[in-house]
């Protein structure tokens, strides 16, 4: 059994100051050992048109083919199904409303897996769908400066939608503090749709897996199939792809 994660007073004010919020521990051993097999037995699942969306990418060690990440999970895995309830809670505190999910996956980020530039999850063209959102993200494997943990600019969020379907340049970010957030298995972060993060690529020989879930208020609509749809159409999974045709990966 998996607890549903309740964030206090003090937790609620950090996220309203900083865009986002550390709950350290917030899942025990246990709990954390069920997330990780979980992890484990969706990437062992097989890869299949209409099925949950794997892409890959090439190691920058050794050339070698990795699972960069794994997106549209609770369909095809009751535990994950679950979790997502149970992450709605916290992502309801935070939105001020009933959470529905939106979206979720899970970042493998393996030896000689790639980092994330920096960006605002709404620059991904999130902002036709609803007007803000909670990512709860959950740590699997420790994430160190080493191998690619978040960093996050606390408070920048206050500036909303800095640019549409591009990450932030050089210039966006040349006043921004971002802060590494190294996490542990069972800690969460949560952090909203425009806050910026990065993370840098890992070239250690351990990956750092994190899990993500997404959420924006109900009374917004229930967007999942629709936010599937409509990316299936430009950026879909690596097996359902027309081999004749180029795919960008903008934010
Ligand atoms: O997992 C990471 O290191 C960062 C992921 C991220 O920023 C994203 O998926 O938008």
């Amino acid at each position: 059994m998996i607890k549903t994660p309740i964030l206090s007073d003090s937790q609620i004010a950090e996220f309203q100051r900083d865009g986002y919020v550390v709950c350290r521990g917030a899942f025990n051993t246990e709990e954390t050992d069920t997330i990780t097999t979980w992890a484990t037995e969706v990437e062992e699942l097989p890869e299949l048109p209409g099925k949950q969306w794997v892409f890959h990418e090439e190691s920058a060690l050794d050339g070698s083919d990795l699972i960069n990440r794994i997106e549209y999970i609770s369909p095809f895995h009751s535990g994950f199904a679950s979790l997502t309830e149970n992450l709605r809670h916290a992502a309801g505190q935070l939105l001020g409303d009933d959470a529905v999910l939106f979206k979720e996956k899970i970042n493998f980020k393996m030896p000689g897996g790639g980092g994330f530039e920096p960006h605002q999850d709404s620059q991904a063209g999130w902002e036709v769908y609803a007007s803000n959102f909670i990512t709860a993200m959950i740590c699997i494997d420790e994430a160190t400066v080493e191998n690619g943990c978040l960093e996050i600019a606390a408070g920048e969020n206050k500036r909303g939608l800095i640019r549409g379907m591009e990450p932030l340049t050089a210039n966006d970010t040349s006043d921004m503090n971002f802060i590494a957030v190294p996490t542990r298995p069972g800690d969460m972060v949560l952090f909203d749709a425009y806050t910026p993060h990065r993370s840098a690529p890992n070239p250690t020989t351990e990956q750092r897996r994190v899990y993500y879930a997404t959420y924006n208020r109900a009374s917004e609509g229930d967007h999942i199939e629709r936010y599937y749809a409509d990316k299936r159409k430009n950026f879909p999974p690596d097996i359902e792809r027309d081999p004749d045709r180029e795919y960008v990966y903008k934010v």
